[in-house]
């Protein structure tokens, strides 16, 4: 049965409802008194009226006082706690609120079955699913903003996976891609041997099924592998996908405790957004990939080169460290030409390049110059270091014989040298410009030999050296 409402108030309604029941009682019980036994003349008077009247309206009032003081100071606990989470969402302040909460300060004690019991136990669990939510919502927003800056592969997967570190129970893991056919991992921490994972049977699987695993390894199992530094309690392989296509896979180890549902969820998070991060910057290192190289022979543009070289001529300035500059050209490439074609000649300027490439060390720098010119940056190398190079592609060109429709082409090249700290130069341009002296110099001098700006023309006696 449910009493009308008399005002806005519920407590103030209970109060009205109180002083009504002590009106009834004050009327009804001198009443009361006569049906049992008292003389009407004694106690249906205006005084014992009075009397009984007051008495009922004092015991509506303690009545009331009494509600209000067991009832009121819970639900008035519910309410200010509700209102701070309130305002905390209002003003964006939630975080604060949740540091407290985690340590349990905005938890409501239950200390009844009855329905403020059953309110505050909702509220402690509304409570506990809101602070979860937020706390993902927290780490996706961390993670949206690692995929919206990073267009680099690497980092974008280190950097992903450090936060799924950080944020979750995984105390390992690591990412892989497919590139050209082939997995390969692009970031992992924690991970014993991360080179053979791709060889791994459950992550081939993954890849094949598109499916999630999940692999439980409590205790009492002998583990005949070792994944990770240490003994791992669920390992998982998630799929990386984007528009349908698999692009690789996410593998997470937790610790000495299983996976809580904050960590499945977010584990499941990550692997289904990346797929776009992932293919972005797949695609972008293509595009900066076909921007820096030359389409002819795979060696970088001149535009790239030519800014790679101001970035390594300032490094090698300010570490002192020697740098040198060859620039080789194709002796008498026009007659190559104007003999056999274009077309010849573009294979001859592939091969060449080919030899180049294959002949300098990892990190030296090969640029197309010019159409039949070439640029070397060869990092700490001396200007003999890089004249024994120089020297070895000379003879290599050389030796190798070009055929076209039973015919032999032989090429050589000419090549000059500048190198820095033992020739000053104030910019990469002033060496450029030194080496391209010695080139010049190696073609006065006959062609097919590699010239050290600054040395004088056959004054070593096999090598033709010359001095610019
Ligand atoms: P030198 O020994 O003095 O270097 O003589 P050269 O004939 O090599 O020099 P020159 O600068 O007179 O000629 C270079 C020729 O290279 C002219 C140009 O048509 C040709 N060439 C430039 N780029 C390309 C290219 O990409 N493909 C082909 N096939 N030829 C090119
Ligand atoms: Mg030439």
């Amino acid at each position: 049965m449910q009493l009308p409402r008399l005002t806005n108030s519920i407590f103030l309604d209970q109060f009205l409802f109180m002083q009504l029941i002590g009106v009834f009682i004050g009327l009804a019980f001198p009443h009361f008194l006569v049906w049992y036994g008292f003389h009407a003349e004694e106690v249906l008077t205006i005084d014992f009226y009075i009397v009984s009247q007051v008495a009922g309206q004092i015991v509506g009032l303690i009545s009331f006082l009494l509600i209000s003081m067991v009832i009121r100071p819970h639900l008035k606990l519910l309410s200010n706690k509700m209102q701070d989470i309130a305002n905390g969402l209002q003003s964006k302040s939630f975080d604060d609120h949740t540091l407290n909460c985690e340590e349990g300060m905005c938890q409501i004690e239950v200390s009844s079955n009855d329905e403020i019991g059953v309110s505050a136990r909702a509220y402690n669990q509304l409570l506990d699913a809101l602070i979860k939510s937020h706390e993902v919502e927290r780490v996706f927003g961390r993670f949206s903003k690692i995929m919206s800056e990073n267009l680099d592969l690497s980092k974008l997967a280190d950097e992903t996976l450090s936060l799924l570190i950080q944020t979750t129970n995984f105390e390992a893991g690591a990412f892989l891609v497919i590139r050209q056919g082939t997995l390969n991992v692009i970031a992992s921490q924690g991970i014993l041997d991360p080179e053979s994972l791709p060889d791994h049977d459950v992550i081939e699987k993954c890849l094949k099924e598109i499916k999630t695993k999940r692999i439980s390894l409590p205790d009492n199992i002998e583990l005949d592998g070792v994944l990770t530094h240490f003994r791992p309690s669920e390992i998982f392989v998630e799929p990386i996908e984007f528009k349908g296509t698999v692009l690789g896979a996410l593998v997470a180890a937790t610790g000495a405790y299983a996976a809580d549902d904050h960590t499945e969820q977010l584990a499941q998070l990550f692997s289904r957004s990346i797929g776009l991060a992932i293919n972005n910057a797949m695609i972008h290192s293509k595009f900066q990939k076909l921007a820096a190289v030359d389409g002819l022979t795979g060696v970088y543009n001149r535009r790239f080169g030519m800014e790679r070289l101001k970035e390594d001529f300032s490094r090698a300035i300010r570490e002192q460290t020697n740098m040198t500059l060859a620039m080789i050209d194709i002796d008498h490439f026009k007659s190559i030409n104007d003999n056999y074609g274009h077309l010849v000649g573009d294979r001859v300027i592939k091969m060449i390049a080919a030899i180049i490439k294959n002949t300098v060390r990892e990190g030296d720098i090969v640029v197309r110059y010019g159409g039949e010119e070439f640029l070397m940056i060869l990092h700490g190398a001396s200007c003999q270091n890089a004249f024994n190079i120089c020297e070895r592609i000379r003879h290599q060109v050389k030796d190798t014989l070009f055929q076209e429709n039973n015919q032999v082409i032989q090429v050589t090249v000419s090549v000059g040298l500048a190198a820095y700290p033992e020739q000053p130069a104030g910019d990469e341009m002033e060496l450029i410009h030194k080496a391209d002296q010695a080139l010049y110099q190696s073609k006065e001098g006959g062609r097919d030999q590699v010239v050290k700006f600054g040395v004088l023309v056959n004054e070593v006696e096999d090598s033709s050296e010359v001095l610019v």
